[in-house]
């Protein structure tokens, strides 16, 4: 028996092959799960790429709905909902798999972050899970379970991530409030925190480069994880192979996180 055979949820946050919410969904897909996606709205309506991008990855794989969804706005979001109840009727999971800073917020040094960037930060990375967490109670009658994508800047300091790494603190105490509040209903909520990973976000984030180098020398299995394995770490998430952990961050890392000081075979310099 599959391990989502039968189960039905959203995923927010592809932008492409290369991102993790895809990464994601192929496991989901694999194990039998029914679909439904958003994308980011296109600037020009008349050149609709980012809708277009995403429908040609979910479409093959039998998507039951596709959707655009700004998570800054209040009536995409209800649009969205609205068009989940009426696809599936109930929902049992959602992928949040969502972060933006402004550029020239996400290179300077916390400091020196504008009030606006901090705003906006804050509101699609953070506020955004809160946002859809309200409205997903209505449609898991069942309960349910429900991920957000997070990485280690927001437990230490990550040089070069800096207004993002606040990002990921915050979202990781909402995962914890969030669980709390919605475990009554059987909902679980829980943050995977992922290994740097090549994608088009991650690009935007200065020292990529010396994060994979430093995760594939300190590391305890001394090698990056790959996103196959952070789309089955979420696949765990999701599955009933997770029933009893709510209010966790689960790292999928190669246990980098774990580690205080370089391993004594590591030259440094
Ligand atoms: O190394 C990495 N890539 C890691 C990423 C390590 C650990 C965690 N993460 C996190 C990111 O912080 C993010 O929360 O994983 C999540 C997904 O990131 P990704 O897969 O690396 O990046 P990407 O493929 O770019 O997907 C993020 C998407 C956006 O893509 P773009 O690049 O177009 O901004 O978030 C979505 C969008 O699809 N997004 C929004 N969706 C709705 N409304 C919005 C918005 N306002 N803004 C961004």
């Amino acid at each position: 028996m599959s391990l989502m055979a039968g189960k039905k949820g959203l995923v927010f946050g592809i932008a492409n092959d290369y991102s993790i919410a895809w990464a994601i969904t192929e496991q989901l897909h694999k194990e039998g799960a029914e679909l439904g996606f958003t994308h980011l709205p296109d600037r020009d309506p008349a050149s609709p790429k980012m809708e277009r991008r995403v429908r040609k990855l979910v479409e093959p794989i039998g998507a039951k709905m596709l959707v655009s969804c700004d998570v800054q706005k209040d009536d995409d979001l209800d649009k969205t909902f609205a068009m989940a109840k009426e696809t599936f009727g109930t929902i049992d999971f959602i992928v949040h798999s969502i972060a933006y800073a402004p550029m020239e917020d996400l290179k300077g040094p916390v400091y020196a972050v504008s009030r606006e960037g901090f705003k906006t930060s804050m509101d699609i990375s953070v506020f955004s899970l809160m946002a859809i967490c309200k409205r997903a109670q209505e449609l898991m009658p069942n309960g349910g379970s429900i991920i957000t994508l997070s990485y280690l800047g927001g437990e230490k300091v990550i040089p070069g991530y800096n207004v993002m790494g606040l990002c990921k603190a915050a979202l990781e105490s909402s995962v914890e409030y969030l669980a709390a509040e919605l475990g009554q209903k059987k909902i679980r909520v829980n943050a995977l925190s992922a290994g740097p990973i090549r994608t088009l976000s991650s690009s935007a984030v200065s020292g990529i480069d010396l994060m994979l180098n430093l995760y594939g020398s300190m590391s305890p299995l001394r090698r990056n994880v790959d996103v196959e394995e952070v789309g089955k770490s979420g696949l765990y998430l999701l599955s009933d192979l997770s029933s009893g952990v709510t209010g966790e961050t689960h790292h999928c890392d190669s246990g980098y996180h774990v580690m205080g000081a370089p391993p004594l075979d590591v030259k440094l310099g």
